[in-house]
């Protein structure tokens, strides 16, 4: 039979903080995760934004990314969000989705290619 010494029950204190603790990380690291996944990525591969149309929830980001040789841009048709710069090869554009729509988009470079993002 286990006596709670009153050093006894430090460590059973201790132990319970440690344990606390624990499982707050855990649900930060959780949280954490949840929150990169939500990840609204454009490829542009030949001449081409790939998906072509994407839907976001409102505050969500969207990523271009350009896996072409040439530079390529993105500009908003009804100027919702600010053009990019020529993209270089795997140089990445973002922007966070306004309000509730449909944008549709261009690049500048090559006017037939074209994109849409629907917002939430
Ligand atoms: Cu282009």
């Amino acid at each position: 039979m286990i006596t709670l010494t009153p050093k006894n029950r430090m460590v059973a204190l201790l132990c319970g903080v440690a344990f606390l603790n624990l499982s707050l990380f855990a649900l930060g690291g959780e949280m954490k995760n949840a929150d990169s996944t939500k990840q609204n990525r454009i490829e542009i591969k030949d001449f081409a934004f790939n998906p072509q149309i994407i839907t976001v929830k409102s505050g969500e980001k969207v990523t271009w990314i350009n896996r072409d040789e040439e530079p390529h841009t993105i500009v908003s048709v009804e100027k919702q969000f600010k053009k990019s710069t020529a993209l270089d090869t795997d140089q990445e554009f973002t922007i966070t989705a306004g309000a509730p729509g449909t944008y549709s988009y261009f690049c500048s470079v090559h006017p037939k290619m074209t994109g849409t993002i629907v917002v939430k």
